[in-house]
């Protein structure tokens, strides 16, 4: 294949806040790649990003996450927004099965102008899939959609993370709670602005109910939130409960934006220091491995550590004294 002419970063840019979709897919191609130059182009649509409003979509395999996110694009497609959608999926990039999968579901949105959607698997992105999932993000932001629906499995501190720092999060589970219970107990309750319980075309779904509003009880049994999560039932695979369900959505939204949006601002702070600390901690990493590359220092503080002539704690905190200025506390 022939390489196509070089265009410049502005172009790029000019195109892509146009809305230009092949501009978008390219670049968010590109950055999974790693290609000079990509990131250059996310500093530039950095500024324009900030506007939509993002939406966490998580859940363990198979509640109907990518059912519920199909429903929820026509739902808000009917409202005439524009919507992105970004889709973290365990499957191996080798097999590509439930990617596939995803897109065969949201493919009727395929040719519709208002709606963009990327599957990202969870190996084979530079920097890392969080990084990848965020680059995504700004980049439809920036884009001017409306609505971004962020699906991922709730299992992996990655993933619950990315879905987390949304503004609206969705927790998905379904009836007969079982393994979800310990999830949701084990940190999922904590990050979820509204609960689903898919499926409720299946025995249990009013138990289940129950049971969640008895786990927000005893969560918030000292102090009132300002928001209490609130708990929707849907049938996603017939378009049950999802208007009311977006109506909860919009309703957080608004709740987000009262009083002058103190709380936006602080979901918003809660991201950009997300996604600052990440890239430092990526940044970093790298600077001091290409550093260690060039002189073949890793090899021998590896031998010193293999030999025991120090150990890794020391020699770790030594070439950060060495490498980095200033930090005169003890940070062990
Ligand atoms: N019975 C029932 N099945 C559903 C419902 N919603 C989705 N499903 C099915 O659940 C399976 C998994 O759905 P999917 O959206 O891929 O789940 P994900 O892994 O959470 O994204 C599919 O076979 C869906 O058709 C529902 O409301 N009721
Ligand atoms: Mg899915």
């Amino acid at each position: 294949m022939k390489d196509a002419p070089m265009e410049s970063t502005q172009d790029i840019v000019t195109r892509i806040l146009a809305g230009e979709v092949r501009a978008a897919a390219r670049l968010m191609r590109d950055l999974d790649d790693g290609v000079p130059g990509a990131r250059e182009v996310l500093k530039h649509l950095y500024p324009q990003s900030g506007q939509a409003h993002i939406v966490g979509i998580t859940g363990s395999p198979g509640v109907g996450k990518s059912t519920l996110t199909d429903r929820l694009i026509q739902h808000l497609r009917n409202q005439e927004h524009t919507v992105g959608v970004v889709a973290v999926d365990p499957t191996s990039p080798f097999s590509g099965g439930a990617i596939l999968g995803d897109r065969i579901r949201m493919q009727r949105h395929a040719t519709d102008e208002g709606v963009f959607i990327r599957s990202l698997a969870t190996r084979g992105h530079f920097g890392g899939l969080t990084a990848s999932a965020r680059a995504v993000l700004t980049v439809l932001d920036a884009m001017g959609k409306d609505y971004l629906l962020v699906e991922t499995v709730g299992v992996g501190q990655d993933e619950v993370e990315i879905a987390a720092t949304a503004y609206t999060t969705l927790v998905v589970t379904v009836p007969g709670l079982g393994d979800d219970i310990q999830a949701l107990k084990a940190g999922l309750l904590e990050v979820a602005d509204i609960l689903v319980v898919n499926k409720a075309d299946r025995e249990g779904a009013e138990r289940t109910q129950q049971d969640l509003l008895a786990m927000l009880d005893l969560r918030f049994a000292k102090e009132t939130p300002a928001w209490m999560p609130r708990i929707y039932l849907t049938q996603a695979k017939r378009d049950e409960g999802i208007s009311e369900l977006l109506a909860g959505i919009q309703e957080h939204q608004a709740y987000l934006s009262r009083e002058g949006g103190e709380n936006l601002r602080a979901a918003r702070l809660e991201r950009v220091r997300q996604e600052f600390l990440e890239l430092m901690k990526e940044g970093i990493y790298h600077h001091l491995v290409s550093l260690l590359r060039q002189d073949d220092r890793l090899q021998a503080i590896l031998e010193d550590i293999l030999d025991r002539r120090t150990d890794p704690y020391t020699a770790c905190e030594t070439l950060i004294a060495q490498t980095l200025p200033g930090d005169d506390s003890n940070t062990s």
